[in-house]
């Protein structure tokens, strides 16, 4: 679907003009991303956790493709599910892609009390009951889990599978982005271009040990034009930590230098949140 939009001013459509687009929703009230202003949010109790069906599926990547705007690995159908977290339906996740900087100081959509991550993973799920062409008309017909991503001190162990760090206790993810990151310049030329996936790579080995049940909720959109106001989103609350040298595999020349919606929304304040087995202290706005 030839984009007319842009991430930098070398485009007719850069997003201050997204909105401009045909159709476009992006100057709406419930625009993503956000800043996360933690203190603002408040603890939801109907938020619980969350349910991931074939997380753990090796096999569950159909194919990597460059979408001319991001890296976007798309999932074979009906393999990977999530439900709970508050969701209101069961979601089928259809693809997770990523969004990336040019400096170590930014590439994140969202920030979280203003701070801006290196990267964010977007993985996307669409209602079960719902076609793609009718979720993206529904208040909650796709729901987004964001999870930041930080660079890891490197421990430059270069065993191969999923192993238990012996000083933190978690279990590294760095065989799975080494698999994932290992497709990339393949790709990064062509825009359209696709790879088909025949490392065995999980979302569970992308995501590692990181904390699945912290995280923040609100009404948006898609970060994208046309910015359909159909997503409920979950921003996770802690990084996915990666080794710097697979973060600097994505690629970075033009085009592709600044991957992110800088600016978005401010709904901060109907911001919901939710932490397994915490002291929750109640933030009035
Ligand atoms: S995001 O997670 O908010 N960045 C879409 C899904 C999630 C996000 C952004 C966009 C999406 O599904 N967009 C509609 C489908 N696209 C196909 C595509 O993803 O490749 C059609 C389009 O946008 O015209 Cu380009
Ligand atoms: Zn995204």
């Amino acid at each position: 679907d030839g984009h007319s939009w842009c991430y930098d001013s070398h485009c007719d459509h850069s997003p201050d003009k997204w909105h401009l687009l045909p159709d476009a929703k992006c100057a709406d009230e419930r625009q993503s991303p956000i800043d996360i202003v933690s203190e603002k949010a408040q603890f939801d109790e109907k938020l619980k956790s969350f349910k991931f069906k074939g997380f753990d599926n090796k096999h569950a990547i159909k194919y990597i493709t460059n979408t001319g705007h991001a890296v976007k690995c798309v999932l074979k159908d009906g393999l990977v599910e999530v439900s709970g977290g508050g969701l209101e339906h069961d979601y089928s996740t259809l693809q997770f892609h990523f969004h990336w900087g040019t400096a170590n100081s930014n590439g994140s959509e969202h920030t979280m009390d203003s701070k801006r991550y290196p990267m964010e993973m977007h993985i996307v799920n669409k209602r079960k009951d719902l076609t793609l062409d009718k979720a993206l008309k529904t208040h909650d017909g796709l729901a987004v889990l964001g999870f930041f991503i930080e660079a890891s001190q490197s421990s430059k162990s270069s065993s191969g599978g999923s192993h238990t760090n012996p000083t933190s206790g978690s279990t590294s993810n760095e065989a799975g982005w080494k698999n994932l990151t290992k497709y990339l310049p393949n790709i990064e030329n062509i825009v359209g271009s696709t790879v088909d996936v025949t490392e065995e790579i999980s979302i569970d080995d992308l995501l590692g040990s990181v904390n699945l049940h912290s995280f923040f909720r609100y009404d948006g959109s898609l970060t994208t034009p046309s910015c359909n106001e159909a997503v409920v989103w979950t921003v996770f609350k802690d990084p996915i930590k990666v080794e710097k040298d697979l973060m600097e595999k994505f690629p970075k020349h033009a085009g592709y230098q600044n991957v992110f919606r800088p600016g978005g929304g401010t709904c901060a304040s109907k911001m919901k949140w939710f932490v397994v087995a915490a002291v929750c202290v109640l933030v009035p706005d």
